[in-house]
């Protein structure tokens, strides 16, 4: 209040002397510095989109990321020595969790940190794991999917924002931490032969929620990408980022705008759903929003036609989306 107080009367003064004249010099330098408090943007730098759709298809060769495969394991490998070679500070969660189909599964949560002595920090989120099977689609039902777009592409923004935090000779303010929750989509599904599990999805978010890679960790807030790759994909404003962090939609979704990604950033009320998120917000106690796809055309499907079928494969996967998310992320931490 006090500080809004002297803002104006520095503005009020400042626009007084350029109009009397007698010193337009130091009026109108005053007047500048009021102004740039008021509409300062910083530019972040750019985020190369063919670099993170090359990481997206790295992810896709390893084959299905199925938590207890070999290719799960090969990628969770990977994803911590790309981000050691982007200078981050890793850590790694290694623990067991109990599936709905009653088997035990070997998790990792990978944890990456930029300026970590830092008090403020933002938390960027996706998950690494792929569905064991394609329980929408009609076809190999019991087969792996791809998950080009459910899986790898949140963390090929990720690792990309990564890769250019680390490039760029000017760093964000601000701390950031990336979380690569694993389990996320071993969930039950609908029709399911097995007793009805509580919390079958998000295991890994379930379990990071609950501890933390350090003790009394905190983050400003958090965003959560998922299902960030698909062409000519809509983010709405979904429903439990809205009830925890309200704020947080509206500054990413301006972002969004003010990049001229209007097209993917929409101003639609979404169903609230159940992802990583809700755990981190409700368990956690850190305010996470989603930034995930909804498919606006079909309302009975919150996710796309490609949902947990064997078309999420590498042809759903859209450079111009991955660049209006990450160029959008990438703003908002260059300007807390
Ligand atoms: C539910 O279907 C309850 N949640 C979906 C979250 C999800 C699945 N994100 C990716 N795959
Ligand atoms: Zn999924």
């Amino acid at each position: 209040m006090k500080n809004k107080l002297i803002a104006l009367a520095l503005l009020a003064a400042g626009s007084l002397t350029v109009y009397s004249c007698d010193s337009a010099e130091k009026g109108g330098a005053k007047q500048t510095t009021v102004e740039e408090a008021e509409t300062h943007v910083v530019n972040a730098p750019e985020f190369n989109a063919d670099t993170a759709y090359a990481l997206i298809e790295r992810q896709v060769a390893f084959g299905p990321r199925v938590p207890n495969t070999q290719a799960h394991y090969a990628t969770g490998e990977w994803i911590i020595q790309k981000l050691r070679e982007y200078g981050a500070e890793v850590k790694v969660q290694n623990f067991q969790m109990r599936a709905f189909d009653g088997k035990m599964l070997n998790l990792r949560n990978i944890v990456a940190s930029y300026n970590p002595q830092a008090a403020n920090r933002v938390l960027l989120a996706a998950h690494w794991d792929t569905r064991p099977f394609a329980d929408k689609d009609e076809q190999d039902q019991k087969k792996p999917i791809d998950g080009a777009n459910d899986g790898a592409s949140g963390v090929g923004v990720l690792l990309e924002i990564a890769r250019t935090i680390h490039a760029a000779e000017q760093k964000p303010e601000i701390g950031v931490d990336m979380i690569f929750f694993d389990g996320e989509d071993y969930g039950q599904p609908d029709e399911s032969e097995y007793p009805v599990m509580q919390d079958s999805w998000c295991l890994g978010s379930q379990y990071w929620s609950k501890n933390k890679h350090v003790s009394n960790y905190r983050a400003n807030y958090g965003i959560l990408l998922d299902m960030v790759g698909a062409e000519n994909a809509k983010f709405a404003r979904e429903g439990t980022s809205m009830q925890y962090a309200k704020e947080i939609v509206d500054k990413v979704w301006k972002a969004g705008n003010r990049l001229g990604y209007s097209d993917y950033f929409k101003y639609v009320n979404a169903p609230a759903i159940t992802d990583d998120h809700s755990y981190v917000n409700a368990w956690g106690n850190i305010r996470m929003i989603d930034i995930i796809e909804y498919n606006m055309s079909n309302p009975d499907d919150y996710f796309g036609p490609y949902h947990h079928r064997h078309t999420d494969n590498m042809d759903v996967i859209s450079r111009n989306t991955l660049k209006a998310v990450g160029q959008t992320v990438l703003h908002v931490l260059y300007n807390e």
